[in-house]
Formats: C-alpha cells, sequence, structure tokens
C-alpha cells in the first residue's frame, strides 16, 4: 500500500490551526534569544536517518517471537514499508540492508522501486554471526577470528559479495559487526584472534571500491559472555586506524556496558576524524533494542549535543555521519515504533540545536559548574516538537505521524494484503 497524498494533506487540515498556535508561539521565543526558527526547521528536514530492513518485522528473543501481522516477507515489501515511514515522516529517506536475509533477485528493480519511495541505500551489513543453509564451514568458533585460515577466507569472500550487492544497488558502505570472541576462559588467545581478524578487515578493505566506507562496530558482550574480539570503541578505533583513513568506527547505543558515558566516546572519536555512524536505539539493561529515547532521553539529548559540537568544530575532517536506527523488539507494531524512534532523535537533535555555545564555553572556561547545567538543561527541557512538526509540514509529511497511521488503518490494511501470520526475515 502507499499512503495517499490528498488523504494526508486532509487529515493534516485538522490540526493546522493548532499547530500554527504552538509553532508561532515557540518561534517568538526562540526569536527572543537569538535563535532562526527557519534556519532550525531546514536542519530538521535535511537529517535522515535510515530503517534496517531487521526492523519491519517483529524482532525476536530466544524465548519466542510473535508475529504483529502484515510483516513485510520479500525485500520489495519491506521497502514499501520503509516508504510508508517516509511519506509520513519524511526523516527515513535511506533503507539498510542486510545479507543475506534481504538478497536482491533483481538489483535494478529493488533500485527503482526504492527511488519510487524516495529512498536511498546506506550501509549494507554483513552477517558472519550465523550458518547459511549449505556454507561450507562453520561461524561456531568465529568468522574474521577464526582458528582456520579456510574459516576466515570464507567470511572474508562474504564481505566481498556483500559489498558487490551493495555496489549495484548504489550504497556507498559496509557495516561490518562480528559476534567473534568467546564464552570461557583460555577458550580464545587474545592477541591471535585479535591479529587473525585485523588481517581479514585489512583484506576486505584493501578490495573495497575508493569511494567506499567501512564501519566497524563493537560489543562488550553477548552472544559471546567472556570475550568479544571488539569489545569497545578503542579495539574498534585501532582497527579501522589499522586498516586505513577509510574505516570507521561505529557507534551503536546498545552495545555499551551499563552508564557508559556514550557521549564522551562520540567527542573523542570525532576529534580524531574516526567516527563514521550511528545505530540508535535505546537499552535500560544491555542490547535491548528498545525505541530510541524512551528510557534515556537525557543521554540521547547529550550525545547529540557533542555530535553537533563535532560537525561544528571539525579540523579532523569527520565525514558526515551515517544514521541508522538498530532496534527490533517483540512488542509493539514495528511500524509505530519506528515513527517513535524517528521522533525521539528529531528531538534530540532540535534541542541539542537550540544549545547557547558561545556561554557554555565560557561557563567552561569560568569553571560556572551551576550555569553550564543551566544552559544544557534549558535546551533540553524545551518542547520542540512544533519545530518538527513545522518541518514535516514544509516536506510534505504528516503533522502528526502516528495519528495518520493509526487513522488510515495502515496496519490492518497490510494485513489484508499480506496475511496474518507473515514473518519477515531477520532476527
Ligand atoms: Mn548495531
Amino acid at each position: 500500500m502507499k499512503i495517499d497524498q490528498s488523504q494526508l494533506q486532509d487529515l493534516n487540515r485538522d490540526l493546522l490551526n493548532e499547530h500554527r498556535d504552538q509553532f508561532d508561539f515557540l518561534s517568538q521565543q526562540l526569536t527572543k534569544i537569538d535563535l532562526e526558527p527557519d534556519h532550525i526547521v531546514s536542519k530538521i528536514q535535511a537529517l535522515q536517518v535510515a530503517i534496517p530492513s531487521w526492523a519491519l518485522g517483529a524482532g525476536g528473543t530466544r524465548f519466542g517471537r510473535f508475529s504483529t501481522g502484515g510483516e513485510p516477507s520479500c525485500l520489495e515489501e519491506k521497502i514499501d514499508d520503509v516508504g510508508l515511514l517516509h511519506a509520513l515522516t519524511q526523516a527515513a529517506g535511506a533503507i539498510s540492508l542486510h545479507i543475506p536475509w534481504d538478497i536482491p533477485q533483481d538489483p535494478m528493480a529493488i533500485r527503482e522501486r526504492a527511488s519510487m519511495h524516495g529512498l536511498a541505500f546506506d550501509a549494507v551489513n554483513s552477517n558472519t554471526f550465523q550458518d547459511q543453509p549449505n556454507q561450507e564451514h562453520s561461524y561456531k568458533f568465529g568468522s574474521l577470528c577464526h582458528t582456520d585460515a579456510a574459516v576466515r577466507a570464507q567470511a572474508v569472500k562474504h564481505n566481498l559479495e556483500v559489498i558487490s550487492i551493495g555496489e549495484a544497488l548504489g550504497s556507498k558502505s559496509i557495516t561490518v559487526w562480528l559476534a567473534d570472541g568467546s564464552s570461557f576462559p583460555g577458550q580464545l588467545n587474545f592477541r591471535t584472534a585479535y591479529q587473525h581478524t585485523k588481517q581479514a578487515l585489512q583484506d576486505i578493505y584493501a578490495s573495497m571500491p575508493d569511494d567506499w566506507k567501512m564501519y566497524i562496530e563493537y560489543k562488550p558482550y553477548e552472544p559471546n559472555f567472556y570475550s568479544m574480539v571488539i569489545p569497545d570503541w578503542g579495539t574498534s578505533l585501532s582497527l579501522a586506524q589499522e586498516c586505513g583513513p577509510n574505516a570507521y568506527t561505529l557507534v551503536d547505543l546498545g552495545h555499551h556496558l551499563p552508564n557508559t558515558n556514550i557521549e564522551q566516546i562520540v567527542a573523542i572519536l570525532m576529534m580524531k576524524g574516526k567516527l563514521g555512524g550511528f545505530h540508535f536505539n535505546d537499552s535500560k539493561y544491555g542490547d535491548d533494542d528498545l525505541t530510541v529515547g524512551n528510557v534515556k532521553p537525557f543521554q540521547l539529548f547529550l550525545i547529540f549535543n557533542e555530535l553537533i559540537y563535532g560537525m561544528d568544530n571539525n579540523e579532523a575532517n569527520n565525514p558526515p555521519l551515517a544514521w541508522m536506527i538498530d532496534a527490533s523488539h517483540n512488542l509493539k507494531d514495528p511500524l509505530e515504533d519506528l515513527i517513535q524512534s524517528l521522533e525521539a532523535i528529531l528531538l534530540a537533535y532540535a534541542r541539542a540545536l537550540l544549545v547557547d555555545r558561545e556561554a557554555l564555553a565560557q561557563a567552561q572556561q569560568e569553571n560556572d559548574v551551576t550555569r553550564c547545567q543551566e544552559i544544557l538543561q534549558t535546551a533540553f527541557r524545551r518542547d520542540v516538537r512544533p519545530l518538527l512538526a513545522e518541518a514535516r509540514k514544509r516536506s510534505n509529511g504528516a503533522l502528526s505521524p502516528l495519528n495518520v497511521y493509526r487513522q488510515l488503518k495502515v496496519r490492518q490494511r497490510l494485513i489484508q494484503e499480506r496475511g496474518s501470520n507473515v514473518v519477515a526475515t531477520g532476527l
């Protein structure tokens, strides 16, 4: 199904007067503190977040999986779902594919379908954390780090195939996340595992097109519970540095131990020009894959505060960042969940744009701790939702995406089209 533009505009009309009042009021307040509402709205319009192909179905846990019905059962339908999201929010202009879950049979046709929805292809993701049918060697004991050279070669070859699929779709980057590690002390030689991984990543990097980027993701534990070969940003950064200038660290918000200061990691990586991108999600305990911003919205704001500072003070030429949601859980309608996640990302971004950076720098210089906190919290506590609605209105999206989604009965229509028992490929 496609969102009917005239229906969407009719639903917008019902909310227009109230929106105008709210936006005008906020605009006046922002103008008083020397901010330009139009400038902020255009920045919000420009931020596009990639949707991962595996977030469109209900996610699984090891205890079970419950379909929401109407889930996409093929790549074409996944693209259509991201198209729906983009039509409503105008903030989801890209899709990120996971290979081999989403191998396109006809890349040209897939490209056309995506461009009909106004979507580009973001990073492609390789998968050496599962064995595929008919695969010669198993990844049970690792992939790029494996003790057996034949397994490592197979994993390198898979990554090169992923790159060539990405090339056919117009993607320009590959994200490598490794489940490699050990679950018991003594199982793995840490140094050998690192060296094997480094060599394999260098082999992949050497075969990557010149205009491509490699993103190296890290994670402290899970699925291995004693050690991960790439557990943290330091290891990821050192591997990226050993690969070359087009290799970067990728930060996934859920891939940290509790209470890690992620905003500090972001600041240092950008200072070094080595932050490649972001996987947004939220968590209470670990890699919970929950809706962005629902548990720790202040942390998300502080991260965006550093990202904006990094983009404004970019001596190390950190490239534009790849933004992607990486979440998949099993309770909510996945499309409603993604609408909420996009809203949370844009809210954090918009609030961080309001921070008075000159005043903050001065307060920091003077060690006026109270004032530093006030400056950040003044920005964080402002209700910027009218700015987001205005950005969507100007881009022909929905003033209230979630309301339109429900009023148009999108999920019910998808269930009618696709059935109630389909399960999307993915986690
Ligand atoms: Mn991730």
